[in-house]
């Protein structure tokens, strides 16, 4: 019997298909690519009706990515991706109570991701007893009273955890935790804490913001743009058409990454294609194949070239930033030999592109998954930092800081309140507009939810969106941990494996989805969110739901407050039945929310305040920006071992399968598979479609995984690539981020053997 907890692919070896890799991202390929997804799952007239409404200042804002809309939107104003994720939650197919009787959770279990997700989506709230096999309905009353009843015999309230995704909207998830701090914990872990968290702690502690500090405008006026650790052109593809626009008007684009994935290179887009203009534009100017882990390296050896250069900004850093001598004394005791190694570039490629940064007069550093998910992935952030602010490029037009958020709204979750270690500033500001206490002492983040999960210290589990099991490391111990919970409940649209590995109870709660309409007693609603440039606008769904079941995320989360809690603490469902009410306690609440509900109904929203963008002012203890000195990492590892990142492959949305396609990669038809560099595969005399098993080492612990084909890639000697979430299994659960606590998503260690009996079975 098949382990249910694993992410599934088709383990034939026969599926694989590898092509030449992609160098041009969009064009013709992902128009017609959205187009099939679309009318496949939606049909024609709802596909064109849909996507006609994506990022419209009227329409529903893409769950895609987080990257922000133009002010002047054309008519189409989405990506190969959004179409992707738009056309699976409006899919026709549902799972129906009927669906659930015909199949047990162990049966489910035995289906891959990618078939769990095209059963389409969840029609009814659905109910696991303890000890049965088959999910059946339950009334949505009935599943607040059990989950109520759980959450008051819960021996205390840190007993219970609340987590999120970042999709959810700023009104439900503003209400959640008023919800969950009136209960009376701050056990608000989210998705973030596995993301962008670093990037939170590393910009928070030097710039006074954990947040980015550039607008899209900045892009027409930037002479250099980095794009660290990032691959716009499969997770963010709208980014591109702001780097081609940015090209235009003189813009160099430096790319750091180990892969040379496609977008950076060659792009088109999707729209030029459609007025038949058939030239790409090449992004980028430089690439720096980067080793895995290599940036601190890098980021210290460009230091040294603007140093050199002599371009640093004396009046800015002695009026506006402390540290500057000690960040410099330190890079003394660094050599170029360590620099070199470490990085996996020569210092002619470095100071190539010190060269280009000295030279600019604004320059953007933009980074994701490549920086963050690190053991030193604050460090490294702060390196970036360190370079940026050598020449005072924050707080300028065309400069300043870039973190690309993934889910849509994971920044505007954090802003309202999904926190679990919340500063007293802004628990003091809440407590003023909610008018109880709220309690101080921290919570857990997703690794420590799931360390007290193991140690049976939590009685309920309830997750609003996401798929909590595959998306975290360890997925055995995972497991383990989930198992040990009495009650966990999933608030969802659509099936995934968090559904079939549960605590001892399990409810299902099935949810609106952004692009369906949402009716409250006062009428039709619509919700707010946070883009990864800090604008806060609306988006409206326009189409019917799924099931006359489904209900919105906020009027779940007041039915759950108000069964739990009673309304002493709040009027829970007063202020359902209209979200003015909820936005109108959000800026009792919360600063830079004034006249919230007003200025959120202007046509593209409005932008929340950012000191060192507006003014450059930074709230940090002494009101300056800090430079920080970090060690480099130890990036060598013991002979025959290799260094392994895991990564989205170009056909699904974190742990949603669409598909079995790395369309830019070249890989075709097939998951579980392992990028290698050819010399480092020649060298142990293994071909192509090598059948591996790979185990990953961290503090005298080994985590195995069988059966992986092996693929000779463009990628640097030593590292490896596979996919998330096939590989989560092999991400320990403790090897995290120093400070940020995010899970080491890149930076995995392993070895890997071959057996006579993989191949045979194969
Ligand atoms: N279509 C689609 N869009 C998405 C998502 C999706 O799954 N599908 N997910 C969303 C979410 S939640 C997020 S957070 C973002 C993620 O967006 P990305 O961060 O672009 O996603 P990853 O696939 O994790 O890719 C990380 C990139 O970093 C590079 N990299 C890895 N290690 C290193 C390193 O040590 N140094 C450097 N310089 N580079 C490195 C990899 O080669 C890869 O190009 O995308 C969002 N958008
Ligand atoms: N190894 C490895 N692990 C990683 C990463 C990595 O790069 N490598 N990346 C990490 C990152 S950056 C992130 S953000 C996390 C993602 O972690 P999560 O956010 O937890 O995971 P998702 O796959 O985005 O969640 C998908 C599920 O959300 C539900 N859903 C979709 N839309 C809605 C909605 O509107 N409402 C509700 N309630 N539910 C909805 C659907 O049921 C769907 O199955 O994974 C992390 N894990
Ligand atoms: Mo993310």
């Amino acid at each position: 019997m098949r382990e249910p907890s694993r992410a599934r692919t088709p383990p034939d070896r026969a599926g694989l298909k590898l092509r030449k890799p992609k160098t041009k991202a969009a064009g013709l390929p992902a128009v017609t690519s959205s187009a099939i997804h679309g009318m496949t799952k939606m049909g024609v007239r709802k596909t064109v009706k849909t996507l006609t409404m994506v990022n419209q200042q009227d329409g529903f804002d893409c769950p895609g990515c987080a990257w922000p809309d133009p002010e002047h939107r054309t008519s189409f104003e989405f990506c190969e991706n959004g179409a992707k994720a738009v056309a699976d939650e409006a899919m026709k197919a549902h799972v129906t109570p009927e669906f659930f009787e015909k199949h047990s959770v162990q049966s489910l279990s035995e289906m891959s991701d990618y078939q769990l997700n095209r059963m389409g989506r969840i029609e009814q709230p659905m109910h696991l007893s303890a000890g049965e096999s088959h999910y059946r309905p339950i009334s949505w009353e009935d599943a607040f009273s059990t989950i109520a009843q759980h959450l008051q015999a819960a021996p205390t309230p840190d007993h219970a955890v609340f987590y999120t995704s970042g999709r959810t909207s700023n009104e439900a998830a503003f209400l959640y935790q008023a919800f969950v701090r009136a209960y009376g914990t701050n056990n608000l872990p989210d998705c973030s804490n596995m993301c962008h968290e670093s990037s939170g702690k590393g910009l928070g502690q030097t710039i006074g913001i954990g947040k980015g500090t550039v607008t899209l405008d900045d892009f027409d006026h930037a002479d250099v743009i980095m794009v660290i650790g990032q691959n716009p052109g499969t997770n963010h593809p709208r980014m591109l058409t702001a780097l081609r626009d940015a090209k235009k008007h003189g813009a160099k684009i430096v790319h750091i990454n180990p892969l040379p994935e496609a977008g950076l290179q060659r792009f088109k887009h999707p729209q030029d294609y459609m007025k038949v203009n058939l030239k790409s534009t090449t992004l980028a100017d430089i690439h720096l194949p980067v080793r895995i882990g290599g940036d601190a390296a890098l980021i210290k050896g460009l230091i040294k070239t603007q140093l050199t250069h002599d371009a640093v900004d004396t009046s800015f850093i002695d009026s506006k930033t402390s540290g500057y001598q000690a960040m410099v004394s330190s890079l003394e005791g660094i050599d170029w030999d360590r620099i070199e190694r470490d990085s996996g570039l020569t210092r002619h490629q470095i100071e190539q592109t010190g060269a280009l940064l000295a030279n600019s007069k604004a320059t953007i550093a933009c980074w994701a998954m490549g920086l963050t998910q690190h053991r030193n992935g604050v460090a490294v952030i702060q390196e970036v930092v360190n370079l940026l602010l050598l020449n005072g490029h924050v707080g300028r037009k065309g400069a300043g800081f870039c973190p690309v958020r993934g889910h849509s709204n994971v920044q505007g979750d954090r802003t309202v309140g999904i926190w679990e270690a919340p500063s007293s500033a802004f628990l003091e500001r809440m407590e003023e507009g909610l008018g109880y206490t709220l309690p101080t002492h921290h919570g857990y983040d997703v690794v420590n939810a799931i360390q007290a999960m193991i140690d049976g210290k939590v009685s309920v589990f309830f997750c609003l969106g996401g798929n909590f099991l595959s998306a975290t490391p360890d997925t055995d111990a995972t497991a383990d941990g989930i198992r040990n919970v009495p009650l966990t409940v999933q608030v969802s649209t659509k099936l995934n494996r968090s559904h079939l590995v549960t605590g001892k109870e399990a409810i299902i709660l099935p949810c609106l989805g952004r692009t369906e309409h949402d009716d409250q007693a006062s009428g039709a609603q619509f919700v707010t969110v946070e883009n990864s440039m800090g604008i806060v606008h609306r988006s409206t769904g326009g189409l019917i739901p799924a099931s006359p079941m489904l209900r919105s995320e906020p009027w779940i989360v007041a039915q759950l407050a108000q069964a739990t809690l009673g309304d002493e603490t709040l009027p829970w469902l007063h202020l359902v039945e209209n979200y003015d009410r909820i936005r109108d306690l959000m800026e009792a609440s919360l600063n830079g929310f004034d006249n919230y509900n007003e200025r959120v109904r202007q046509p593209n929203g409005f932008a929340l305040p950012n000191p060192p963008r507006d003014a450059q002012e930074f709230r940090t203890p002494d009101q300056r920006a800090q430079f920080t000195t970090h060690d480099l990492p130890e990036v060598e590892l013991p002979p025959d071992h290799f260094v392994m990142m895991t990564l989205r492959s170009h056909d699904q949305y974190n742990t949603t399968i669409y598909g079995l396609h790395d369309r830019y990669r070249g890989i075709h038809g097939h998951r579980r598979v392992v990028l290698m560099n050819a010399e480092d595969m020649v060298e142990r005399g293994w071909k192509a479609r090598q059948v591996v098993n790979i185990t990953s080492h961290f503090n005298g612990e080994q985590r195995t995984s069988d059966r992986w084909l092996l693929i000779p890639y463009e990628i640097p000697r030593g590292n490896l690539a596979t996919y998330f979430p096939e590989a989560n299994s092999l991400v320990p659960l403790h090897s995290t981020a120093d400070v940020s606590n995010t899970p080491t998503s890149k930076w995995i260690v392993c070895t890997l053997s071959t057996s006579e009996a993989a191949d045979e079975e194969e």
